[in-house]
């Protein structure tokens, strides 16, 4: 991947020089901006209208203080943030991260994603990312309520059903979603879906807990079917084993692949026979355990710790659900010399540009991650529609529409591909559909 055009490069430098210390926010703008070259060659107006410069800056970014009490009464405190990248085309959506590595610069790269993503479900969604440097593991029940009271406390003053509304990511999961949607109407006094990926009982969607994971499945289904083939019989290794890797993992199975490694950060399990879903299900979801626990259980199975190896398992399919960069040059390499014909992404960003070259060099099927896991936000945008209306689909309603947004969303990619000439190249066709609705909304609204 190399940019060529003068305006593009010009621009990446002064973007570089602005966000210093922020190298994964500046790897997402190098990749969308290597994509758009033939886009500005025939598309001036947009430059003059002053898109690509505004489209690289937040709208607004907050940083704010999370103090919260352990339960020997200890205080601590953590840094919260939001990142309301751009509203040109609905209101700011985007997901919440704890996790002990976010900094400024990560909820960036991953705002600056969401805006593309959200374009390309076709619901109108402008892009945004929030999250906090607190670890949830190990903490009890008690400690993530009081974190996420706090986190909202502040959080709720920017946020609004009709202005921004936030939802999972890693460490958020429905038992956070729900303090903070519990206080959130405790200090605004109404009750509105502000936030999702909310418990069914209360205004959350069915199938929001499985849509990514099977809106990454269904894409890749399309994207299998369009090159001639399909997941049925293929080896397939999928990273992680949290939200996104479980029901990618079951949607896969259905499929009628064999799944046959799974990990967390601590490492990974192999398990020949096929993983067996239920009790990872049981592990992580039911005990918040860790993945080796597996193989107390499935004796032939193996355990190895790293989270790397993961990608020295032979396979056809690489579905990485874990986290950013998973993947590096060596371990693209290495999973083209065994025979992977299919990397798909469930996971942010997780191919350095380096894998990403190795991908197009050999011929991998790649799906990247904003089109391949829309599905998870898509399915949030229907969760909205629902909480509007007042009014709640069965799974079946909400899965077909799901189902029928990634059909969408990979025509666009393909079309897109085609269209500005790099046919097959998925990745372009993501980064140009998602841009040019965002362009074309901001060029019209303005100079804002
Ligand atoms: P979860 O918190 O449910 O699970 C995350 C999984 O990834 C865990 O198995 C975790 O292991 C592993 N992981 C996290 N950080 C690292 C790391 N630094 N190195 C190795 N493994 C790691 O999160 P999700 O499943 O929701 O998210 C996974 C990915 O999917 C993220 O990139 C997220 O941004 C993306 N995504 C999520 C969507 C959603 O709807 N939830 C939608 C679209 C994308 P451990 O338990 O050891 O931390
Ligand atoms: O990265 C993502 O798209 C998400 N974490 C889901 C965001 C959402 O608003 O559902």
């Amino acid at each position: 991947m190399a940019i060529k055009n003068a305006y593009l490069l010009d621009l990446l430098e002064r973007t570089k020089k602005r966000n210093s210390n922020e190298p994964e926010f500046i790897q997402a703008v190098t990749e969308v901006f290597t994509s758009l070259e033939p886009v500005i060659e025939q598309r001036p107006d947009l430059v003059d209208a002053g898109v690509l410069e505004r489209i690289v800056e937040p709208e607004r970014q907050i940083m704010f203080r999370v103090p919260w009490i352990d339960d020997n009464g200890k205080p601590h405190v953590n840094r919260g943030y939001r990142v309301q990248f751009n509203s040109a085309i609905g209101p700011y959506k985007g997901g919440i991260r704890l996790h002990p590595s976010v900094n400024l610069g990560i909820i960036k790269f991953l705002g600056f994603e969401q805006i593309f993503k959200n374009s390309l479900t076709t619901l109108p969604m402008g892009g945004a990312k929030g999250g906090s440097d607190f670890d949830p593991k190990g903490k009890s029940d008690n400690e993530i309520m009081n974190f996420c009271q706090s986190f909202m406390t502040e959080l709720s003053k920017y946020i609004g059903a009709d202005c921004d509304v936030p939802a999972g990511d890693i460490g958020t999961g429905a038992r956070e979603i729900g303090f903070m949607f519990g206080q959130y109407k405790k200090i605004r006094n109404e009750w509105v879906g502000v936030l999702t990926g909310k418990g069914i009982p209360y205004g959350g969607s069915l199938a929001r807990t499985e849509a990514t994971g099977f809106g990454l499945c269904y894409f890749t289904k399309e994207m299998l079917a369009a090159n001639g083939t399909s997941f049925d019989g293929k080896t397939v290794l999928i990273s992680g084993s949290g939200n996104v890797a479980i029901y990618a993992c079951q949607k896969a199975q259905s499929y009628g692949a064999k799944v046959v490694a799974m990990s967390d950060s601590n490492g990974y399990i192999y398990d020949k026979n096929g993983i067996d879903l239920d009790l990872v299900k049981q592990i992580k979801e039911v005990r918040r355990g860790r993945i080796k626990e597996y193989v107390d259980v499935h004796k032939d199975a193996e355990y190895h710790e790293g989270c790397k190896g993961i990608w020295t398992i032979p396979c056809d399919i690489a579905l990485p659900c874990a986290t950013q960069n998973e993947i590096d040059g060596e371990s693209a390499k290495i999973l083209v010399k065994n025979g992977c014909k299919v990397v798909s992404e469930g996971a942010n960003m997780p191919s350095t540009p380096e894998a990403i070259d190795t991908y197009l060099a050999n011929g991998v099927l790649y799906g990247p991650a904003k089109a391949a896991n829309a599905g998870g936000v898509a399915t949030s945008g229907l969760e909205m529609c629902q909480n509007s209306m007042r009014l709640a689909w069965t799974f079946e309603e909400v899965d077909e529409k799901l189902h029928n947004i990634m059909k969408s969303i990979f025509k666009a990619c393909d079309e897109n591909a085609k269209k500005y000439g790099m046919p097959g190249n998925y990745m372009a066709g993501a980064n140009i559909a998602g841009f040019i609705k965002v362009a074309e909304a901001m060029k019209a609204q303005g100079n804002v």
